[in-house]
């Protein structure tokens, strides 16, 4: 099924990214950085629309971490107190080494991050080069894990359309690639280029969601619901809910979320619905 712009999905997936690895929890105390904090704020986000959570996990000074404990742990516990599609991130931080990445893959999660390329991420550099984008693609099909490409810049869709033609297919059959927009060395977070991006999709794709980092959250939220395309929000991607007013909660913005894509006539896919469209078994 071809995904291009002016197609639209009956309903809207959100996904919830509500950690991150950037944030400081010192300079933001609501942070979910612990696993009880992570797993309240999960049901609190499923409740308010959410079908799939994008996690990266802290340590007991909430630093970034890849601990396979914790992730095990985390999977563990989110998939007891939640049915939200439970999907590990295997970007990490940009200090985190590439077989550390992998490995996130042993905790088990329904889905995996693929980044579909380098990119510069503000003044660090976020690293995917090819080899290990094809090792990732192959372990998660190997382990039975659906990857969600993450794409950050329009050099990023092709590569995408690279991978699957030379790797076929993920495990589940359906390709689900998310569009992170605004970061500080990718693509702008505009309008335009959201266009740009899903009119090159390869034809593999099967659904797309896209998130605007910063103050691009929310016209980019607007565009992809115009353009029939799933959500993602959360406060790994932005920390401002409205002028002069920062994030309260995740479960905040995943309820704006839900009321935008609610009057638009596409509202919120349950937890079930997130996993047929994902290739999941319910
Ligand atoms: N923290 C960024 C360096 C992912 O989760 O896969 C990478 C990132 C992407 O957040
Ligand atoms: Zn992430």
């Amino acid at each position: 099924m071809s995904v291009v712009a002016g197609t639209s999905a009956p309903g809207t997936l959100i996904t919830v990214a509500p950690t991150g690895a950037e944030v400081s929890k010192a300079d933001f105390p609501q942070l979910p950085t612990t696993l009880d904090e992570l797993v309240a704020e999960a049901k609190a986000c499923e409740a308010a629309g959410a079908g799939m959570v994008h996690v990266h996990i802290r340590d007991d000074r909430a630093l970034p971490t890849l601990d396979p404990v914790r992730l095990r742990d985390t999977v563990v516990a989110l998939r007891e107190q939640t049915h939200l599609v439970v999907q590990l991130s295997t970007g990490g931080s940009v200090h985190d080494p590439l077989d550390a990445r992998l490995a996130v893959l042993d905790a088990a999660p329904d889905s995996c991050s693929l980044t579909c390329g380098t990119t510069n991420f503000g003044d660090e550099v976020f690293l995917n080069p090819w080899p290990f984008m094809v090792n990732l693609f192959e372990r998660a099909r190997d382990a039975g894990v659906v990857p969600e490409f993450e794409l950050f810049d329009l050099g990023h869709v092709h590569a995408l359309r690279r991978l699957l033609d030379a790797c076929g297919l993920p495990w589940g059959g359906k390709v689900h690639c998310d569009l992170v927009m605004g970061v500080p060395g990718g693509m702008p977070g505009t309008a335009a280029a959201l266009v740009a991006a899903v009119q090159a999709l390869p034809e593999q794709v099967t659904s797309w969601s896209a998130t605007g980092i910063g103050r691009s959250h929310l016209p980019v939220a607007a565009a992809t619901l115009a353009m029939g395309g799933h959500l993602r929000v959360g406060m790994e991607d932005n920390l401002v809910y409205a002028r002069g007013r920062i994030v309260a909660s995740n479960a905040e913005l995943v309820e704006r979320a839900a009321r935008l894509a609610t009057e638009l006539q596409r509202p919120p896919l349950s937890t079930a619905q997130a996993r047929l469209l994902l290739g999941l078994a319910v």
